[in-house]
Formats: structure tokens, sequence, C-alpha cells
């Protein structure tokens, strides 16, 4: 990510007019957006396409129910969409919508092409249709002989169609797929579309008579056909930016990033790839196919009426709250659940006690101590050292997981660098020094100094997830030459790379906490540094890596395994009953995550010190929870929970502490367990307990 000058660009899928934007939409939306402010902090030129797919039978009929004509339809819910995007902040390139006449002339060019080049034929086709569904059913499809969705007969009919050779490109597409590794990501979406390809790989038809369909570009070889749906609609990757440039030169096709549902992932891995060969075009460089959004265990959409209106969040907590919550929740690739419960908690764990309350410490003590005023000095302590090499390393983790598409990391990574500051600021007790007049006050701005330029980095980082925020905050440390943006001669990711001018803001609260349940007397007092946490179940585990170094049978018991475990220079002897669900050769040599501090146990003769993480998965198997990257004796923690380990820690008090799977992480309450490399992963279903 850090080279200079490159190009960057992305798509979102174009979506249908026949639909409102709903959640599911804007997150691939917001994605897109993030990730293109991303690549441009880098340095990147980038190009970000999204737009309507306007055509096709979906549209005619959503137009048909309304009593509109198609135009109309379209013009009212393209805007919708566009209007969406607008209230939550995406900064488009271009917004394509396929009834331009630019993209209509461009995709009969292509049409015309094919045709040209031998690609599609004419052919036959006869088949059951159901009038009333508009479409055909095979033999098995039918219900009782008839049309298995209205029930009403079908009629056998022969029909003329156009048929694009898709057929011809399967084994290339295989060897290209296989060859290229990152094409289609993540890879266990790679592997479904190349056990699709294990069966022989149909030619597509390409038209639809109008007689059937009239909404549509019509066939510039057939005037009574339009073009299918799908391949009017893939074109739009390349109409949008037909002709188009970057800064440098350079033609904005191939795209870097084509974002997707899974949903979508064969019309784009084969349909689109194989056209595009077929005309010896250029390829995308990555397909990317995330997830659902779900709810209650169903897949948010229209249909199945649980649809949770993106603008209603927005209203209720703000355009860049939901953003963090979309971005930060869903772990690229896999499904996620959606809460407004699992909102409130990131709110209010992440962004109002660790974002804004270090933000407004800062604030109120620069008020009281230096007049609103920050004087930048060099970093000669060496707790002020370590915390510039925090924020160094925050920089090249957080973008090097942006990158690998890891944007939960990337935040989790950027909160870290947070939460140092904000344990630096209890370390350093500033409070203390403002109260030393004069004699204190050189003291007192080096220690807001170093926060106030750590937390400026944590917040450019955080910019391209919460554009609105972030420039506020960055605003109120005081550094922003103006209201609209940053100096393009100084990266805002490098230390020192700004003075601070301006003086601090008071009274800023950038994200107000919300208030689930009344606090329990005595309770927990908002955090300057006093606060008295009330105890937590999870403070007294002490987790920590574990590598398995060997694997023998208990000698007394069938179902449990003896395995010798190294802790960092430590060695341990532990009990699991792994046997039923694993061989030796699979857990010698595996990381785990081991409870360091239970009470040794005697299990049928020999002496168990400490148990493994594991959760049930597939086929009811029990597999170790991983560490992923993390060296044995690193420890492992859930966010937000300062460690209080008890000796001797019993399995009543293990248990007080639930650990489930969430998105293939495990999760003490909303908080993910991490080691110092990332997160604690589970192949495992959501919900699943851990233990
Ligand atoms: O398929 N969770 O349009 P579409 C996450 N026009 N993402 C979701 C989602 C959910 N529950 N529901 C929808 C089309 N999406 C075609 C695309 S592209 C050349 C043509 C997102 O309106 C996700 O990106 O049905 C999915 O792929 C897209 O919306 C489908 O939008």
């Amino acid at each position: 990510m850090s080279t200079a000058n490159k190009n960057f660009f992305i798509t979102t899928p174009i979506y249908y007019v026949n639909d409102t934007p709903h959640i599911g939409h804007a997150y691939t939306t917001i994605l897109s957006d993030v990730l293109t402010r991303f690549h441009k902090l880098a340095g990147e030129n980038t190009f970000f396409l999204t737009g309507t797919d306007e055509h096709g039978q979906k549209v005619q009929q959503a137009a048909d129910k309304r009593g509109t004509s198609p135009q109309e339809h379209t013009d009212i819910f393209s805007k919708r969409f566009k209007e969406a995007w607008g209230e939550i902040n995406i900064g488009f390139d271009k917004f394509i919508r396929t009834t331009d006449p630019e993209h209509i002339a461009f995709v009969q060019k292509m049409v015309q092409a094919l045709w040209d080049k031998g690609q599609i034929y004419e052919k036959e086709y006869e088949g059951l249709y159901s009038v009333g569904e508009e479409r055909f059913f095979s033999e098995k499809e039918l219900v009782n002989g008839m049309d298995p969705v209205s029930g009403r007969p079908v009629e056998r009919v022969t029909e003329k169609n156009y048929f694009f050779r898709m057929s011809a490109y399967q084994d290339w597409l295989v060897k290209y797929i296989e060859e290229h590794p990152d094409f289609i990501l993540p890879d266990f979406r790679r592997n479904e579309v190349l056990g699709f390809l294990r069966q022989p790989l149909n030619d597509l038809c390409i038209s639809r008579p109008k007689s059937r369909l009239a909404w549509g570009i019509t066939l510039p070889f057939d005037k009574d056909f339009v073009a299918y749906v799908w391949v009017d609609a893939l074109f739009n990757y390349m109409s949008a930016v037909d002709g188009k440039t970057f800064p440098d030169g350079s033609p904005i096709w191939p795209a870097d990033y084509h974002l997707l549902g899974k949903d979508i992932l064969t019309t784009h891995a084969v349909y689109w790839t194989t056209m595009l060969k077929a005309l010896d075009l250029p390829l995308p460089r990555h397909i990317l196919a995330h997830g659902w959004w779900m709810m209650d265990n169903a897949r948010m959409s229209k249909t199945t009426g649980n649809v949770v209106n993106p603008m209603d969040m927005k209203t209720e907590f703000g355009v860049d709250v939901f953003r963090y919550f979309l971005i930060r929740e869903m772990v690229v690739g896999q499904d996620a659940s959606f809460s407004r419960e699992a909102l409130v908690l990131r709110l209010n764990s992440e962004l109002a006690n660790d974002v804004g309350n270090g933000l407004s410490r800062i604030l109120k003590l620069a008020a009281t101590g230096l007049g609103n005023r920050l004087t930048p000095v060099p970093s000669e302590g060496e707790e002020e050292a370590a915390l510039k090499r925090a924020a160094e390393e925050a920089v090249t983790a957080a973008l090097e997981k942006v990158r690998a598409l890891k944007l939960s990391n990337a935040i989790e990574d950027t909160l870290a660098l947070i939460r140092a500051v904000n344990r630096y600021l209890e370390v350093k007790a500033p409070w203390k020094l403002a109260k030393e007049g004069e004699a204190g006050k050189a003291k007192l701005n080096s220690v807001l100094y170093h926060s106030a330029e750590a937390l400026r980095i944590g917040f450019s980082l955080l910019q391209p997830v919460m554009p609105s925020k972030m420039v506020e905050a960055l605003a109120a440390l005081g550094v922003l030459q103006g209201a609209t943006g940053f100096d393009p001669k100084t990266s805002p990711l490098v230390w020192g790379g700004y003075g601070y001018g301006n003086p601090l803001a008071e009274g800023v609260n950038l994200f107000p906490r919300i208030e689930t349940a009344k606090p329990a007397p005595g309770g927990q007092k908002p955090a300057d540094g006093k606060a008295s946490a009330p105890a937590d179940p999870f403070s007294l585990i002490h987790l920590k890596v574990a590598r398995v170094e060997a694997v023998e049978d208990h000698p007394n018991a069938d179902s449990l395994y003896v395995l010798r475990l190294k802790i960092g220079e430590e060695e341990r002897t532990v009990c699991a009953g792994l046997k039923k669900h694993l061989t030796p050769e699979e857990l010698k040599g595996r990381d785990v995550v081991v409870v360091y501090n239970l009470k040794p146990a005697n299990l049928r003769g020999v002496e168990s010190k400490g148990m493994i993480l594991a959760a049930e998965g597939e086929g009811g198997k029990v597999i170790p929870v991983s560490p992923d990257g993390a060296a044995p004796g690193d420890d492992v923690t859930a966010e937000g929970t300062p460690p209080a380990p008890k000796s001797d820690l019993t399995m009543k008090e293990f248990e007080k502490a639930p650990l489930t799977v969430r998105s293939g992480t495990v999760f003490y309450r909303d908080r993910p367990l991490r080691s110092p490399k990332g997160p604690i992963s589970a192949k495992a279903q959501d919900g699943t307990v851990v233990r």
C-alpha cells in the first residue's frame, strides 16, 4: 500500500432498481469507499465506480406493479440509490446507469464484436414456459406438472435465442484460476468456483425475444431481441471508464477489485471472465466476494422482509458510527449478524471509551494547563519513544491489513494504538502536572503533545472509515490547516508531520455513549484515569499461546491425549479430550490457546496444568481455536478488559466468562479475543461455545 503513484480502480455491483437501497447494498458500497480512501491515504490515484442495473425482467415487473413505465421507474429508483450514497458519505467517481446512452452503445459494440468473432450462435430452444412467471422451467422443477411459483399451467414453447460459446473457455478458466490464486478472494470462494467448474459448463443464452421482454438493449444483429440483463450489466465495468485514464495517462480498465456479495460470484467469475477472454480484453485483477449480513439467521433482503434501512441507522447513530460498525463487525468474506445491540456495544466500548475518551482527556488538560496550545517537542523519554514506535508500528500493521482486505483487523491495530495513548496518559498522570503551575508546564506539554500526535495518527488511520468524525477530531486537536483536509506535502501518517498551529478545541464529545441500562449504584464512573471498573469475570482468566510439542495417549483414559506444551520458555503437561477429533499428527506442532492459570488437576493419574480452548465445528468435530501468527508464550486478551489474573482459577470461575464464536473469531461477550498478532480464530458456526 505504500507505493505512491500507483493506480487503483474499484467497483461495486450495480444494484437493481427493483428495490430501495438496504444495508446489504450499503455495506458493499461503504467497503469500496473505505478501501478507496485508504488507497488515497497511501498516495495512490483512485477511481471508484458504482451505479444501477436498470434493464431486465425484474425491473420491468417492478415498474408494472407500480403502474409506471420502466424508464420513469428507473429514474426514481436510481436517484434513490444515488441520494442514499450521498447521505452516507460515499465518494464515488462515477455513478453509471445502464440506461445511459453511452453504456447502451458500448454493450452493442461488445456484443457485435462477439458476433463478428463467431463467439455467438443462434439456436432453437424448446422448453416449458410459464406465461405468469415469464420464464422457462425444467421438467424437474415443475410441481404436479405446473409452474412451481404460480401453480399455473406451463406451455411447451419453441424459441429462437442467441448463445455465447462459454463452454469453449472452461478449461482455460480453470487453468487461469489455478494459476492466479488471488484472482478470486477469499480462497474458499475460489474453491467453490473451481468446484462449480468441475461440472460441464453450458453455453450462455445471451438474448431475450422482445415479444417476451422489451425492456433491454437491442441486439445489433437482430432487432427482435434484447441482451440478457447480466450481459448488459457486466459490461458496465468497462463502459463507465471507456476512454478514461488516470492522471499518469494509463487506462482505468482493468479493475483492481470487483467487490460483490457471494450471491453473484458465478456471474462475475465465469460469465464475465469468459466474455472478456473471448474478446481478448484484460481481466479484472481481483474479484472479492464478501458474505451476507444476516438477521435472525436469515439473509437480509427485501423478500424476507427483514431489511434494515441504512437511513434509519444513520439517523439514530450518525453516518460514521454506522460505517464503523459495518466495517468493524464483518470479517470480509464471512457472514455477519446485524443487531442494534451489537452496534451499541461497539459504539460504547470502542468509540466512546477508547477513541472519544482519549481525545476529550487531552482537550480538557490542554485547556486547563496550556491555554489550548501544544508545542511539538522531541521524543526524549523512554515512554515517549515507545509511544512514537507504537504509532509507527500501527501504521505499518494497519496498512498491511488493508492490503490483505482485513479491515476489521486494521481497525483493531488502530484501536491498540489509541489504547496505548490512554495507558500512557494513565501512567504519566498529567492531571497532577496540570496542578504544578509553571513548573509542570513543559512536562505537561510533552505528555499532551505525545498523546495528541499518536492520536492524530490513529485518527488519520480511522479517517477512511469515519471521514466526517475524524476530520472533526483532527480539527479539535488543532492540526488541520483548513477544514478541507491535509497538507499534501506531508503524509498524515508520519510522526511529527504536522505542526500544532491552531488552538485545541474545548468541550468536544465525539461519540456520546448510548445508555443501555441504568448503571448499578456505585458502579462504573466515567473514565478519567480514576475510574474503578467493576470486577469482570474475564479479567481473572490468563490465556496464553502454546505450541503442542508432543502428543501421547493417556495411559488410563480412552478419550484423552497427554500433550506436552511449550509456552515461551516453559514446558507443561496438559490432558485434552481431543482423541475422537484429531490425530496426533494433526495436533503436533499446532499453536493453541491455553487457560494458563487454571488450577492444576489430576486426571486419572496424570497432572494436567491448564486447558486447551476448543470449539465444536462441522460434523461435531472439536477443534482447538487458533492464535494465527502469534508466538508461544504470547498473552491472549479480550479487548477492553484489563487483565487481573487470579492464581489457581477454578473451572467455575472460568465458566463465568462466556466465550463464543462470531464470524470465525472467538469473543468474550462483545469483545474479540486477541493475541499481539491478531484475533483468535475458530472454525465453528456463530454462537458456538468455546471451552
Ligand atoms: O445482483 N448482505 O443487484 P442486487 C451483504 N444487479 N450484501 C448484500 C446483501 C446482504 N444481505 N444483500 C445484497 C444484482 N447485498 C445485480 C448486480 S453487477 C454487474 C449486477 C449486496 O441489487 C451485495 O453486494 O441484487 C450483492 O452482491 C448485491 O447487493 C446484489 O445487489
